[in-house]
């Protein structure tokens, strides 16, 4: 069994993320998500999550790629996670190009970098949400 394996907060789950667990899924037979915990988002990413970890949790197990979905805590965590889950392919944004490339030296792992979604993102939909509301009031 291939496993892949891949990191985010997924908040304000859009099609940008869901295409981003497709094509991370065809690189294995089994995909673990390490979801980044409230704490960590507030404390390492300085955001605050709309929906909570396990409502967030909940929307990702029920997406038909995610075999297994896993608290994400620390930057540091990564290593470990390969080790524990014996991950074969970790797979991220290309947002994150060449930040985990160290893994690749450390692991057994082929790390990808997929391209993002371009035209969606969590901020660019609060922010038409936001102006909509200020047009509407
Ligand atoms: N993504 C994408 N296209 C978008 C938005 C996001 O492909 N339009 C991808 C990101 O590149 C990332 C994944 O979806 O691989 C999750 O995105 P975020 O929830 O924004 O993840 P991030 O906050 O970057 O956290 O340790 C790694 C971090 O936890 C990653």
């Amino acid at each position: 069994m291939k496993r892949v394996i891949t990191y985010g907060t997924f908040d304000l789950l859009h099609y940008g993320h869901i295409n981003l667990l497709q094509r991370a899924k065809k690189y294995g037979d089994y995909l673990i998500v390490a979801l980044s915990t409230d704490e960590f988002n507030w404390n390492a990413k300085h955001k605050k999550s709309y929906f909570s970890y396990e409502k967030r949790k909940r929307l990702l197990e029920a997406i038909r790629y995610v075999d297994l979905v896993i608290p994400e805590n620390s930057w540091h965590q990564k290593l470990t996670d390969i080790k524990e889950y014996h991950v074969d392919t970790f797979v991220m944004g290309d947002d994150w190009a060449g930040k985990f490339d160290f893994l690749e030296e450390k692991t057994t792992v082929d790390v990808i970098y997929l391209p993002r979604t371009p035209e969606v993102s969590t901020t660019q939909i609060k922010e038409e949400l936001q102006n909509k509301g200020d047009v509407e009031d």
